[in-house]
């Protein structure tokens, strides 16, 4: 498959540079490896991955980049990230090509993917003009006290395959207007779409004399660079996505050292349908929850509760919605469910299928692997569990499309229900009772950081703060007030009187 070379950084001795350091281009000292396309399997490139003094070195150019970056007026740096804005337009097709080679997504939601990247940028050029702090009213005469956000520093992004270049952008478009300078380690399932996604940073860079090139910096490689970036004392934020156990690690290595955690990890996301539901939007909305990405969000939709007196009549609408799902090579015209990621991915969706009618659940459809017409990779006929109650295999988030559906009789069990998880992301309730959706939006409702009413649980705005609670760490990225997160706070406070009151009212040798 030929590769969109007009967003990636050239060859270097036949494989990709696993280190970017501004326009630096290394082939890492780490191992070559071959990334693989989930589409079928085959190797897209070689890439010379990072070794620990490749990430050593890119953490001391982006610390260096940050001491002048930090000086430059946050509307020039937001000046910038406009920059990166235009080239992601103008590039929006060959980056969601390159989504798709690596993730496996339809084209529509590889470019919905840099879409929201887009509108990332444009968030975060708005955001570099509103750094507000305070004014506050100082109990000292001829005093002012002040409340400002100054940047933090370099700061680390630790990124999963599934949204391999949106969660990137988060961080990185407000990191870059807030004065800080980024070093990624995106998975290595997806390193071309990283390189991409630095390449247009990088020449946004090259024609803007205030950026120093190395506010931008990739490091491909495993766990042990992920690892190495958590403890590395120059970093004083870390925001990391991935899974529950990735995020539990980071949590304690930077903790241990008293850094600063970003966390979004797992999303174990349920949906309420109550008698009042309009059963045509739940449909539609379960379906794209359930099945888009190849049920491969955090935010994918995996429980599903539905009143005990429309349960049949639903269950049998989306039983019909799941047959006519084409499935297979995402870049099929009419393909609405692309491969899971790797063959680990599907064994897991076996093991909870399995582990769901040991439970006592009755398959509805799916799990099985399609093969015929398929091309090599691993694709999956999405599942719909009927189960008894939720049992111990619903705690778990599995990442593939598979869903369960449990029947409820009062809504008050039903948020009970979906609260008694580990995770706390994304949650949803179909209603037309404003009673009902007061109860489950309000305090006593749903305890997620994403809490919806007649729509989904997965495909979230970015003006909104994205993250939850519990398992999934507590982080909230993109919109609202996230930026404070790439900031430190300081209070200043200016004596412009000629005596020296002390605070307090304290007399001192007076
Ligand atoms: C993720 O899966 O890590 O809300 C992020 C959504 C997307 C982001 C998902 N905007 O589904």
């Amino acid at each position: 498959m030929p590769l969109p070379d007009a967003v990636l950084p050239s060859l270097l001795h036949g494989a990709f540079p696993g280190v970017m350091i501004g326009d630096k281009a290394i082939v890492g000292h780490g191992h070559r490896f071959e990334p693989r396309s989930p589409i079928d399997g085959q190797p897209t490139a070689q890439v010379g991955a990072a070794g620990l003094d490749d990430l050593d070195h890119a953490i001391d150019a982006a610390d260096d980049a940050h001491a002048s970056w930090r000086t430059v007026p946050a509307p020039r740096r937001g000046e910038l990230v406009r920059r990166v804005g235009d080239l992601v337009r103008r590039h929006k097709a060959e980056l969601a090509e390159l989504i798709t080679l690596e993730a496996g997504k339809i084209p529509a939601e590889s470019a919905g993917e840099v879409q929201e990247w887009i509108d990332m940028c444009d968030f975060a050029v708005g955001v570099s003009r509103q750094l507000h702090g305070l004014t506050i009213a100082s109990e000292r005469p001829e005093h002012q006290l002040l409340e400002q956000w100054r940047p933090l520093g370099a700061i680390g992004v630790i990124s999963a395959f599934n949204f391999p270049a949106a969660v990137w952008a988060w961080n990185a478009m407000l990191g870059l207007v807030c004065g800080d300078s980024i070093v990624w380690k995106p998975s290595e399932q997806t390193p071309l779409i990283a390189l991409a996604c630095h390449e247009m940073v990088r020449r946004a860079a090259a024609g803007f004399d205030e950026a120093p090139s190395a506010i931008s910096c990739v490091v491909i490689g495993g766990a042990d660079i992920g690892a190495a970036l958590a403890a590395d004392e120059r970093l004083p934020l870390i925001s990391a996505t991935g899974s529950v156990a990735m995020g539990r690690k980071v949590a304690v290595t930077v903790g241990e050292r008293l850094g600063r955690s970003l966390l979004e990890l797992g999303g174990n996301n349920a949906m309420i349908v109550t008698p009042s539901a309009d059963l045509e939007m739940a449909i539609r909305a379960i379906v794209f929850s359930a099945v888009g990405t190849c049920g491969q969000r955090c935010t994918s939709l995996r429980r599903l509760f539905v009143h005990r007196s429309i349960a049949d009549k639903l269950v049998g609408r989306l039983e019909q919605a799941y047959a006519s799902l084409s499935i297979g090579d995402p870049r099929t015209p009419g393909v609405l469910v692309g491969p899971l990621v790797n063959e680990p991915a599907y064994e897991r969706m076996q093991a909870s299928l399995r582990a769901a009618v040991a439970q006592g659940g009755k398959v509805v459809c799916g799990g099985e692997r399609l093969t015929a017409g398929a091309p090599s990779g691993v694709y999956v006929q999405p599942a719909i569990v009927r189960m008894p109650e939720q049992t111990p295999i619903l705690q778990e988030e599995t990442f593939a499309p598979l869903l369960y559906v449990v029947e409820y009789d009062e809504l008050e069990e039903a948020i009970e229900l979906q609260n008694d998880v580990p995770q706390g992301l994304s949650s949803a309730i179909f209603t037309s009772d404003v009673r009902e959706a007061g109860r489950f939006t309000g305090p006593a409702g749903s305890d997620c950081g994403i809490s919806n009413v007649n729509i989904g649980t997965s495909g979230a705005e970015i003006g909104g703060a994205f993250g939850g609670e519990k398992d999934t760490g507590g982080g909230r990225e993109s919109g609202s007030d996230s930026w404070k997160q790439y900031m430190r706070r300081a209070t200043t406070t200016i004596n412009y009187g000629s005596t020296l009151p002390l605070a307090q009212g304290i007399k001192f040798g007076e």
